[in-house]
Parts: C-alpha cells; sequence; structure tokens
C-alpha cells in the first residue's frame, strides 16, 4: 500500500524536528493515529496534503476566529507587507493597536506588544515579581500559561496530555517558588496566603480554564480572588490568551466583572500571526524599560504586519458583532450535541460558552483538573478518530478546548452533530 502523503511527511519530519512536530500536541499522541499535514485552509474548513477536506474547530488554537484567511485580515497583511516587513523601530499600527486594546478592555491603561501568549504571562510574572518585590506566584492546576519555566508547574495542554505536567529543566529551586493549587477552590487560596504572608507577588490563572478541557469559574470565586489579592498586596494576573476578544470585545473580565491587575493576550489578537500583549495600570506598566527597573524586550516585537492583522480582525469582530453570531452557533452545536445525548442514561459532560467548548467522557461534574481527569482517554480517542475520519476536526487531546469561527454556519453544526452524534451512539452510552 502507498503511503499517504501525510504519513511520508510525518516520517520525514520525525527524522529532523523533534517528535515531528513544532509543538507537542500537535503529534496526536495518544490517540491510534498520525497527525495529518494542511495543504490550505480556508473558512471553516481544512484541506490536508491528501487531498480530506475538514470542518474545523480548533481554528489554529484560537486564532482563526473569523476563519481562516479571511479576506479583511489577508488584505490588511498584503498591504502591510508592500511597505515593509519588519522595522524594529516604533510603526503607527503599533499605537492603534495599544489605543484599541485600553479601549476594549478597561483594566488596561498601558499595554506592551510581544510575539506569543508565552512571552506575555512570562513578562507579567516578572513585572509582578519587580513591581511587589515579592517572589511566590500562585497558579491553578491544570491552567496553563505557555512554557514558562515558573508556570510549568501542574500544567494543562500538551504538558498534561504527554504526561509532564512539571517540565524537566525548570529549576527545582525556581518551581518551590510557585504554588499550584486546585481551580475553584477559595480555601486553598486563602491558607496559601496564610502560609506565605507578604510573599505572594501575583496570582495568575485562566479565568475560564481551557488547557485542561473547559471549565467554568464557581459563582464569585474570581471576586474572591480579586479581594484576596488586594488584601495580601498581591497582582491578580488574567491569562486571556484563550478568551480575549473570544468571549466578548473585553474578554472574560467584562464577563465575570472582575478587573485583574495584569491581563496577558494573544491568539486572536494577531489575527493568526505570532502575537501577544501585556498590560494592566499605568502605575504597574511604568515598571517597565526603559522607564523602570523591570527589563522586557523583542526584536519583532509591534511587528507592522502582526499589528495590521490583528487590528484587522479585531475591527472586522467589532463590525460584524461577532460575539453574537458565535454565541448562537455555539448554542445550535449545544443543542445539537446534547440533545443526542438526551437518550443517554448518564450524558457525557459537555461545557460551553460562547464559541469555547468541551465534551467530557464523564457523567460526573467537571470544575478542575481532578475532576477532569475523570474523563475516559479511550472514549476520547476513539471519540476523535471516529469525527476526523468523516470530516470532522476537534482538538486531538481530551485536555484541549474547540473553538468555533464566524465563518462556521448552521448547516456545518448540523453535520458536524450528526457526525458527533454517530460517534457518541456508537460510544454504547445509549439506554
Ligand atoms: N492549548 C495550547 C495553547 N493554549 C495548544 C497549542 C500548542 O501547545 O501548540
Amino acid at each position: 500500500m502507498t503511503k499517504s502523503r501525510s504519513s511520508a511527511l510525518f516520517s520525514a519530519a520525525q527524522t529532523r524536528i523533534p517528535g515531528g512536530v513544532n509543538s507537542p500536541v500537535r503529534a496526536f499522541r495518544g490517540l491510534g493515529r498520525d497527525p495529518f499535514f494542511i495543504e490550505r485552509a480556508e473558512g471553516a474548513r481544512l484541506w490536508d496534503v491528501d487531498g480530506h477536506e475538514y470542518i474545523d474547530y480548533v481554528g489554529s488554537w484560537g486564532p482563526a476566529i473569523l476563519g481562516h484567511a479571511p479576506p479583511v485580515v489577508v488584505a490588511a497583511v498584503q498591504k502591510a507587507a508592500t511597505r515593509g516587513i519588519s522595522f524594529g523601530i516604533p510603526n503607527p499600527l503599533e499605537v492603534e493597536m495599544a489605543e484599541l486594546i485600553c479601549a476594549w478592555v478597561p483594566s488596561i491603561e498601558k499595554v506592551r506588544m510581544v510575539n506569543s501568549g508565552t512571552e506575555a504571562t512570562m513578562s507579567c510574572i516578572r513585572l509582578a515579581r519587580g513591581f511587589t518585590r515579592r517572589d511566590k506566584v500562585i497558579k491553578f492546576e491544570g491552567c496553563y500559561h505557555g512554557h514558562v519555566d515558573s508556570l510549568l508547574v501542574q500544567a494543562g495542554s500538551g504538558s498534561l496530555t504527554h504526561g509532564q505536567p512539571d517540565s524537566a529543566g525548570v529549576p527545582a529551586e525556581l518551581a518551590r517558588l510557585t504554588i499550584a493549587l486546585p481551580f475553584n477552590d477559595i480555601d486553598a487560596v486563602r491558607t496559601a496566603f496564610r502560609e506565605n504572608s507578604g510573599q505572594i507577588a501575583a496570582v495568575i490563572l485562566e479565568p475560564i480554564p481551557a488547557n485542561a478541557g473547559l471549565y467554568l469559574p464557581r459563582a464569585s470565586f474570581l471576586q474572591s480572588l480579586r479581594d484576596e489579592c488586594t488584601a495580601a498586596g498581591a497582582l491578580l494576573i488574567f491569562d486571556e490568551v484563550m478568551t480575549g476578544f473570544r468571549l466578548a470585545r473585553g474578554g472574560a473580565q467584562e464577563i465575570y466583572g472582575v478587573a485583574p491587575d495584569l491581563t496577558a493576550l494573544g491568539k486572536v489578537i494577531g489575527g493568526g500571526l505570532p502575537v501577544g500583549a501585556f498590560g494592566g495600570s499605568a502605575q504597574i506598566m511604568n515598571q517597565l524599560s526603559p522607564d523602570g527597573p523591570v527589563y522586557q524586550a523583542g526584536t519583532l516585537s509591534g511587528n507592522p504586519l502582526a499589528m495590521a492583522a490583528g487590528l484587522a480582525q479585531l475591527r472586522e469582530l467589532e463590525r460584524i458583532d461577532a460575539w453574537q453570531l458565535l454565541d448562537k452557533l455555539g448554542a445550535e452545536l449545544q443543542e445539537g450535541i446534547c440533545g443526542r445525548m438526551r437518550c443517554f442514561e448518564k450524558p457525557f459532560t459537555f461545557h460551553r460558552l460562547g464559541s469555547m467548548f468541551c465534551l467530557f467522557f464523564t457523567d460526573l461534574p467537571v470544575f478542575d483538573l481532578a475532576s477532569a481527569k475523570r474523563s475516559k482517554p479511550a472514549l476520547f480517542a476513539e471519540y476523535f478518530r471516529f469525527c476526523l475520519e468523516r470530516g470532522v476536526y476537534f482538538a486531538p487531546s481530551q485536555f484541549e478546548t474547540g473553538f468555533l469561527s464566524a465563518a462556521h454556519t448552521s448547516a456545518d453544526i448540523e453535520k458536524t452533530c450528526a457526525v458527533a452524534g454517530d460517534a457518541l451512539a456508537r460510544l454504547g452510552r445509549a439506554a
């Protein structure tokens, strides 16, 4: 049998790229099949190098909120490219982007652009430590903030998928400064503050954790964190790399009405180009070099192509009121999948907020990492493969989140629900 082009490419990749991939979660480990290679993407569709077509619910892990290659973003990038690809000196688009972010996210008075979500959270931690002159950081089990040394402790996403929530290469001395607690457990936070009085620089979290599947904060959890941080003189950092500009114009902080001290942004903000940002009050942000003592820099930060792509995407989201549309599509998907599980004696747990969703293969409630781990990996793998073979591409790990885009249609969702329904019926849960 001749090898598919994807298999041939994956064999070649494994020779020259560790694991054959440039980010571990792309390796499809534990799913009983190899990854496929993409030829092109448009709207809500992907086409692989062997000509297979997929309805895509990964959306480049979040950035493709308008779908793939949206004409407004492509045109903006083309136009910017003709004026120069990188300057390494200020350009007007950086100011436009900073003004837009500050207008949309009121907790941000000043913002710095970086090149990834990892850079954004890493910089938030350094800034929080520099501002408070303290070293310890509280994070939550299953929350993933990129591959930042201090934050690869009980982390989610690929590190969790591949069984490495604590990475080799992170000095034990550094990891000891990170206190990992169960999400949604405010008593654990209070105890940690008590036991480490005057030592906590910051509490960092995804306000809606989306790197161990998707689960939600309990009522008042975020406000209680806000209160505890204020009382202890620690900074509250929201990692809104996933949720920023996706769930609402002002992100999760707008939805829950809780203002963090610092916010990390990424994904949607770059329109598919490598962009991150972090921001907060002027008082805190002024600690950054060259005004303050906390050093942070980047050759490509504020790159004109990236700014043009991000601005075009954000403005288009607002122009079409994408958040309302995305919520409507999300509701259709939820109804379609949950509707098919109504005949189950014990339906699986389906979570959705706006355009983010996740199906856990457990009938028990999911509210933190321990409860997310109740989901049965073998059932997830079978579900994933079944759907993929029928042209529906969900994230290749239980510990990730699904994303809808404004390019998905009700017909796409109907087809998806029919496929997902067949998969669920096969998994033997029907009464
Ligand atoms: N959940 C990850 C980002 N938030 C997936 C992307 C990756 O690790 O490559």
